[in-house]
């Protein structure tokens, strides 16, 4: 059930009523109803989660975590908090994930509690006047599954689908946007090519095999949430801009074909694309290149390159055709400053595709919050807001204000 797509002009863009009601600031302007929010991912703020095949991992030598994820920002008890501090900054939405493991304890086992905590979180969005953007996979798995074969085995297929039925059941008609799966590209590549992410394998083949389970369940997982809610449901995919240098193109296609235009491909049936974009990679006649000589680099050791965003959004509505939503976007930097550069600088991107007729839809910066990132720990900030893990106490950052102030006039500030 496609979202409507006006690919060549969303509403509002043109609409005077618009212009007089301050949906410009400085030349800028943006759809009404265009999506501001803020993401992040349950095991990275939650806290309080062992049962998972990243738990484990993380205790791993072989793992090479630096830290384990621990109390993270205890986001399970203070989303309250959180979700009304994004509201206060102007945010109109929220992005966040069900954590499998605590709805799924057991293998046959449901928690209705889990459930309710996150119906709970839903309902909080809509009291604080936030639509909620909910994934439904997020990197993570129950241990039951993956000491079964993980996403290696296609009962896994079956096993999240039937996760997600039960999902859909309680919280569907209460959803605004839907994401099947979290970067369904990340985990066969770092999980199973790489070696980083859990289980740890390097292997060509096993990787081959997890895309092909990732891509059957969002599509089942898909067809199971329209049946249960009117929300948009699409997958949330992770893309760099690829730039090709002298020779490149052997290795462009290789490179990008299975990470990237797979997944492209199956998102043609899906009711919008969700872009993830953080940085551009360069390839040339012997496939990456080093990052460029006099480029700045974020904490993440890549590049900062935020006009990555508008070419990746760009290339994603060409070869899908469907709405495009920026689901995630963000900087890993102790220096708010560049932060704010990075987020007017992205922003403008985004506008720079609006005005060349892409129809984008929303853009959720990462993250709300400085969280856990997976094996670097807590060191690289990506949140517009900080935590000290000492006293869980949070502190807003002129980011998020810039932010925030962006979604109020709907331009840039
Ligand atoms: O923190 C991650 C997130 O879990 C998935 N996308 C990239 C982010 C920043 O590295």
């Amino acid at each position: 059930m496609p979202e409507e797509s006006q690919q060549l002009r969303p509403e509002g863009l043109e609409d005077v009523a618009a212009l007089e009601s301050g949906a410009i600031v400085h030349g800028l302007r943006f759809p009404r109803g265009f999506e501001w929010g803020a993401a992040t991912s349950a095991y990275q703020v939650e806290g309080g989660l062992d049962a998972t095949d990243w738990s484990e991992w993380e205790r791993q030598p072989r793992g090479g975590c630096v830290e384990a994820a621990g109390d993270a920002v205890d986001h399970y008890h203070r989303f309250g908090e959180d979700i009304a501090l994004l509201a206060d900054l102007g945010l109109t939405a929220y992005r966040f994930s069900i954590e499998w493991s605590r709805v799924q304890p057991r293998d046959g086992e449901m928690d209705e509690g889990a459930l309710d905590h996150y119906e709970a979180m839903v309902e909080a969005c809509h009291a604080a006047g936030l639509s909620a953007c909910v994934a439904l996979h997020h990197f993570t798995n129950p241990l039951w599954v993956s000491r079964d074969g993980g996403w290696e085995n296609p009962r896994t297929v079956d096993l999240f689908t039937s996760f997600c039925t039960a999902v859909a059941r309680r919280l569907g008609p209460k959803l605004d946007r839907a994401i099947t799966i979290n970067e369904p590209n990340m985990p066969p590549l770092l999980g199973y090519l790489l070696g980083r992410f859990p289980p740890g394998k390097r292997d060509p083949q096993a990787r081959e095999r997890v895309t092909r389970h990732f891509l059957r369940a969002h599509e089942q997982v898909r067809d199971v949430l329209s049946d249960h809610t009117d929300a948009p449901v699409g997958m949330a995919l992770a893309m760099v801009d690829w730039q090709l240098v002298d020779g490149g193109e052997e290795h462009l296609q290789q490179l990008r074909g299975p990470r990237e235009d797979v997944f492209l491909q199956v998102a043609r049936d899906d009711d919008y694309i969700g872009v993830n974009t953080y940085t551009r990679h360069r390839v040339g006649r012997h496939g990456f290149m080093d990052v460029e000589e006099g480029v700045e680099l974020t904490h993440m050791g890549y590049e900062f390159w935020p006009d990555a965003l508008e070419a990746t959004v760009r290339r994603a509505a060409g070869e899908t055709r469907r709405p495009v939503v920026v689901t995630e976007c963000g900087i890993g930097t102790k220096d708010d400053a560049r932060r704010i550069v990075f987020i007017a600088a992205t922003v403008r991107g985004i506008h720079n595709c609006l005005a060349a007729g892409v129809d984008v839809r929303g853009y959720h910066y990462w993250s709300a919050l400085d969280n856990f990132e997976w094996n670097h720990g807590y060191a690289p900030q990506f949140g517009i807001v900080a935590v000290d893990r000492t006293t869980q106490q949070r502190r807003v950052k002129p980011s998020g204000r810039f932010l925030g102030r962006i979604a109020r006039d709907a331009g840039l500030p």
